[in-house]
C-alpha cells in the first residue's frame, strides 16, 4: 500500500463580479457627430486637473480648464462646429458629450458620494452649485448676467451648457449666484463649484465601496 499524499488543488482564486465595486479605471470616450458638431470628449474623473481643450470657443475653453482643474478630473476636448452661425451648438453639443462621458465612466455608480456642492466665491461674486447623481436629470438655475457677453461669447450659454451636462450625465444639479457684478466672474464662479461639487459628487465613498447609494438600489 502506498500512501500518497496530494496537495489539494488551490481554490478558485475569487472571482471579481464584474461591477461589485468601483472600476479600477473610471475612464471613457465618447464621440459625437451631427451636421451641425463633431465632438470628441475624454475624461477620467481620478485625474489630476489636466486638460487639453479646444473648442474655438476661448472663453469656454477657459471655462472647461477650470471645470478639470478644479474637479481634478482630467478632461481632453476636441470640437469642431458650425461656429460661422453662433457658438450655441458648440457649447451645448459639447456640454452633451462631456454629460455622456461622465455618465459612462461611472458605469452603474456603485460607491460614489452621490451629493456634492460647493460654494466658489470669485472677488464680489458668490456662486453655489448642489448636485445629486440620481439618475434623474434636473436643472434648477438661478443665474443672472447683467451682460449678454463676454468678449463675443453670449452669456446665454452657460445655461445651455448646464442644462446639456445634467440631462446627458443624469444628475439633478442646481446652480446659484448669489451676487456678483461681472460677468466673467459669474461665469468662472459657476464654473468652479461646479468643479468642486462634481468632484465631491463622483468621489469614492471609503464607507460603501459596494453599494449604489440608493434606497432604490440603482441609479
Ligand atoms: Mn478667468
Amino acid at each position: 500500500m502506498t500512501d500518497t499524499v496530494s496537495t489539494p488543488p488551490a481554490p478558485p482564486a475569487a472571482a471579481a463580479a464584474p461591477g461589485d465595486t468601483i472600476p479600477a479605471a473610471r475612464r471613457a470616450t465618447v464621440r459625437r457627430e451631427t451636421k451641425e458638431t463633431q465632438i470628441r470628449v475624454t475624461v477620467d474623473l481620478d485625474g489630476t486637473g489636466s486638460a487639453q481643450v479646444a473648442t474655438g470657443v476661448g472663453f469656454f475653453d477657459h471655462m472647461l480648464d477650470q471645470l478639470s482643474r478644479h474637479g481634478l478630473i482630467d478632461l481632453i476636448v476636441e470640437a469642431t462646429g458650425d461656429r460661422h452661425i453662433d457658438d450655441h451648438h458648440t457649447v451645448e453639443d459639447v456640454g452633451i458629450t462631456l454629460g455622456q462621458a461622465v455618465a459612462r465612466a461611472l458605469g452603474d455608480r456603485r460607491g460614489i458620494r452621490r451629493y456634492g456642492e460647493a460654494l466658489a466665491p470669485m472677488d464680489e461674486t458668490l456662486s453655489r452649485v448642489a448636485i445629486d447623481i440620481s439618475g434623474r436629470p434636473f436643472l434648477v438655475w438661478r443665474v443672472a448676467f447683467e451682460k449678454e457677453k463676454i468678449g463675443s461669447f453670449d452669456t446665454d450659454l452657460v445655461r445651455e451648457f448646464a442644462q446639456a451636462l445634467a440631462i446627458n450625465a443624469g444628475m439633478t444639479l442646481h446652480v446659484e449666484t448669489f451676487y456678483g457684478v461681472n460677468a466673467h466672474h459669474i461665469a468662472e464662479s459657476v464654473f468652479k463649484a461646479l468643479a468642486r461639487a462634481l468632484r465631491a459628487a463622483v468621489e469614492p465613498d471609503p464607507r460603501r465601496p459596494h453599494a449604489v447609494p440608493s434606497t432604490k438600489g440603482s441609479l
